[in-house]
């Protein structure tokens, strides 16, 4: 046991006593994570309290059950829900001191393997925080390395697909070399974080941070601070940050504000639109670069809680705060030019596209229903719902397929997956490889043969489906494995694949 002696019976003595040595005087992590709500409302698996009691397998939090009285427990576990008093700094100086490069790092001329450059691909272990570095032919492990605490969202690669750059809910930010299998080195870029977007020429990452309100923007280089951007509203509320993503033809990130009704775009290439624009928007700092960043800000009819581009990245197809509908933005002229019949909040960041006829369809499974919305990215109108047997997280297709693939990752069919005909857009085969286990979340290998399932359990595995006879040819035992992503579909935004 870590901690001897009687324990405090007020939470905050007693989390001061006996947790804060590992996750920081001010609760927002240490070598342990951070325990705010923002962090811990997030996290699925066992309780808070039965993870004071009992430990956390596979990390360093030991149990506390013979240190600390059950229903102390529980007060600490309500106290540790409870928001922080002030919202807490973070600053350009904060981050560069959080930056750790790996003293053992020395970059490679060449990959250390014989695989494939543009077919490896990796699979996130949620289950104890690796990432495992396939090879997309054999599937063969060609490394295990361990990340930050709680990786969230997909890993970015840089275009060339040598280097990947991975971000925890912590908001830690992890540079790893595919060639070398090393980590390069990490950064905390903010305290609490959404996801990260690249930059089409590779230069800069953007981080997307809840706590504080701010976008982080990062040489790819060496990790550095090249910004931190308060993000408030034109009437000066303070905003957390939804999401953000890249728009590599206008060379820009693009940012949904949780808490104002505006989209950001920030420009990170040499010549940044200047004038032009419909009037609802503005360019902070000089229209050129001399201060890099320049960000230009659009009302938008409703808040944006995330959001999808079309192929173009004209067009912006926004899921609203409330769940209920959605907008198409016009980044062009800046304006709202359609809405979108949308209940159900969909869940656009795993939204995909594929040709559909003459059109080109667009597709997000439903957080709160069993359905998939199928939407016609030139009329904006609902082609079709699809019915699933119950409320999914991810799609995914691929080129070279002729189906979709849907998770049904809520209630009691959760170890289902569907199959989809692309043309019919009916369900034509329903997977239910392990019963009783959740299975989600799919990538296919570059050439599209092979598609990637989690099964997404502490003792789980990633099973490696033939896509065209729909059977299992590979099984991949993994710890919890979450998202899978394959360098090829990746750096060329393949149309299967969220971005
Ligand atoms: Fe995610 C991607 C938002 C909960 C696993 N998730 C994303 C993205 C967004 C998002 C905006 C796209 C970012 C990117 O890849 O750049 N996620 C949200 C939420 O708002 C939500 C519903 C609640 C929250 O506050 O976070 C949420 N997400 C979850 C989970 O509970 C999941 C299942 C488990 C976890 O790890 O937290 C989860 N989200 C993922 C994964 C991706 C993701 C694996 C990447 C998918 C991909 O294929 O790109």
């Amino acid at each position: 046991m870590l901690f001897g002696g009687p324990a405090a019976a007020d939470p905050a003595e007693l989390y001061h006593e006996q947790c804060s040595s590992c996750h920081g005087e001010s609760r927002l992590g240490g070598t342990g994570p951070a325990l705010i709500p923002e962090t811990l409302k997030r996290m699925r698996g066992p309780k808070v309290a039965n993870v004071i009691l009992h430990g956390r397998e596979a990390t360093q939090m030991p149990a506390f059950a013979e240190v600390i009285p059950a229903d102390q427990v529980d007060e600490l576990a309500a106290w540790l829900k409870t928001p922080l008093t002030e919202v807490p700094t973070w600053n350009a100086e904060q981050i560069a001191e959080s930056r750790q490069m790996n003293p053992d790092y020395a970059p490679a001329d060449a990959p250390v393997w014989s695989s494939d450059p543009m077919n490896i691909t990796l699979a996130v272990e949620t289950g104890d925080h690796h990432v495992s570095v396939l090879d997309g032919d054999t599937f063969e492990v060609l490394d295990r390395f361990p990340t930050p605490f709680a990786v969230h969202g997909g890993p970015k690669f840089d275009p060339k697909g040598r280097f990947v750059f991975i971000m925890s809910r912590d908001g830690w930010v992890q540079k790893y070399d595919l060639y070398s299998l090393k980590e390069v080195g990490r950064v905390r870029a903010g305290l609490n974080s959404r996801n990260i977007a690249m930059s089409a020429d590779g230069n800069w990452l953007a981080v997307a941070n809840y706590l504080p309100n701010t976008l982080t923007i990062l040489s790819t280089e060496d990790l550095s601070v090249a910004d931190v951007r308060e993000v408030k509203g034109k009437d000066g509320t303070p905003s957390r940050v939804s999401a953000v993503y890249q728009a590599p033809p206008r060379e820009s990130f693009v940012l949904a504000l949780k808490d104002v009704p505006e989209i950001w775009e920030v420009f990170y290439g040499k010549n940044p639109p200047q004038q032009g624009f419909a009037h609802d928007w503005r360019m902070e700092g000089p229209a050129h670069t001399d201060i890099p960043f320049p960000v230009r800000k659009i009302t938008t009819p409703d808040y944006l809680d995330d959001f999808f581009f079309d192929q173009t990245y004209e067009y912006v197809m926004g899921a609203s705060r409330s769940g209920e509908g959605g907008q198409v933005i016009d980044l062009v002229i800046g304006q709202k030019v359609a809405d979108l019949d949308l209940p159900g909040m969909p869940h656009l960041g795993s939204g995909i596209t594929w040709k559909y006829g003459d059109t080109t369809v667009m597709a997000t499974p439903h957080l709160k229903d069993g359905t998939i919305s199928v939407i016609d990215m030139e009329s904006w109108e609902t082609v079709k719902r699809i019915e699933t047997q119950g409320p999914g997280f991810f799609m995914r297709s691929h080129e070279n397929s002729p189906y979709v693939w849907a998770d049904v990752f809520f209630g009691p069919h959760k170890d289902k997956m569907h199959v989809i005909d692309k043309k019919t857009l009916e369900i034509i085969k329903t997977l239910d490889p392990v019963p009783g286990a959740t299975v989600a979340h799919v990538e296919f290998t570059r050439d599209g043969k092979h598609a990637l399932v989690s099964v997404w359990e502490d003792d789980g595995e990633v099973l490696v489906y033939d896509a065209k006879t729909l059977e299992i040819v590979k099984r991949l035992p993994m710890r919890k494995p979450s998202g899978k992503y394959n360098v090829w579909n990746k750096i060329t935004f393949s149309e299967g694949t969220s971005h």
